[in-house]
């Protein structure tokens, strides 16, 4: 999100030139004794010479665009319909989370906001259950410090509804540092102040700049593919993998296109590609292990690897949850597969992506 102002750019580019102006200036000011032997004219070409590359460098480095904390995909098409499901109608165009929120990306969050991890946005199980580990916490309440437990391009489970809306207010409010208040995790892209159960009222607040996807988003930025842009012929695949086929689970085969981390009716887990549950075996796949299985939109994993929260209230007590996990048979990869959860229960199947305008 960081960016050098076109102001800042500017000012930056003028005294390069002043720079190199200066250099030439003083080159042109060297004794004549010198400048009037070839050698040494030679020599200052060459100084100059490096001295600009050195510039060069410096001005590439400080106007590039670093990467954004969290990778967006555009879901376009606006006010298109829903299929048969009823779901995945959407009338405006959005953003949406290439990845799932990846275990790097939510220990920062905890290294930020959870010194004292006042509404439980830690759960201990991150670190303890070896299938989805995670994330260590270090110290003592007031001091937590939090580190990432192997591969940080993992996504994160054990987050409720709750903590992965607070992830939206983080990001909403520029990612501070500082205890959990309304600064921070408590108000923002969602009014909290506290709430760490129920709270099925909450909707986002105009203006969020981040948020939990409507099941509608998350659906149509998972299947959606209008029959004149290549879809299907209801505009919306059964798979997030462009495909009406149920997926395979296998990362670099020969021919990579529809497969995911879930598992197949062999019962097979996609990490071992065997049946055994081990339960000293890490069963997720970093985001984006299946390179040629992106959705339409360009998202990845929105079937398997982990469930992922959506903003939907189903049975008077729950949110909804979609796309299966590492744990799950295929079936709940496709559209018809419509799931939910209590939003204050952490789980080692569910993690979230995020939305925006
Ligand atoms: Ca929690
Ligand atoms: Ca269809
Ligand atoms: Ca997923």
């Amino acid at each position: 999100m960081r960016r050098i102002f076109p102001s800042k750019r500017t000012a930056f580019i003028a005294m390069v030139f002043a720079l190199v102006a200066s250099t030439l200036l003083l080159s042109g000011l060297t004794p004549s004794v010198d400048a009037a032997s070839p050698s040494s004219s030679a020599r200052i070409i060459k100084k100059l010479k490096k001295q600009i590359a050195t510039l060069k460098k410096q001005l590439a480095a400080a106007t590039a665009t670093p990467a954004p904390f969290i990778e967006m995909v555009t879901v376009g098409n606006a006010a298109n319909a829903a299929d048969s499901t009823t779901y995945g109608a959407v009338p405006y165009e959005f953003q949406i989370g290439k990845y799932q929120v990846t275990l790097a990306q939510y220990a920062a969050f905890l290294n930020a906001v959870a010194a004292t991890d006042t509404f439980g946005l830690y759960n201990e199980n991150m670190a303890t259950d070896l299938n989805i580990a995670g994330i260590a916490q270090i110290g003592v309440s007031g001091n937590f410090s939090y580190s990432v437990i192997g591969d940080g391009e993992r996504p994160a489970t054990y987050v409720s509804w709750f903590d992965a809306v607070r992830f939206c207010n983080w990001l909403h409010n520029g990612r501070p540092t500082g205890a959990q208040d309304a600064g921070t995790t408590e108000r923002g892209a969602y009014t909290l102040d506290g709430v760490t159960s129920g709270g099925l009222t909450i909707t986002r607040n105009p203006g969020a700049k981040f948020w939990i996807p409507s099941e509608d988003e998350w659906y149509k930025a998972s299947y959606h593919q209008p029959a004149g842009q290549g879809g299907d012929s209801d505009d919306f695949w059964l798979y997030p993998t462009k495909s009406n086929d149920a997926p395979g689970n296998t990362i670099g085969v020969a021919t990579p296109s529809n497969h995911a981390n879930f598992r197949t009716p062999n019962n097979f887990f996609s990490v071992t590609q065997s049946a055994n549950y081990d339960s000293n075996q890490n069963y997720l796949t970093a985001v984006g292990s299946y390179p040629d299985s992106a959705s339409f939109y360009g998202t990845y994993d929105q079937g398997g690897n982990v469930f992922e929260w959506n903003d939907a209230v189903i049975s008077s007590s729950n949110r909804g949850r979609r796309g299966g996990s590492w744990g799950d048979p295929g079936d709940r990869l496709s559209s018809s597969f419509r799931d939910e959860m209590s939003p204050a229960n952490d789980d080692n199947l569910v993690g979230f992506r995020v939305a925006g305008p």
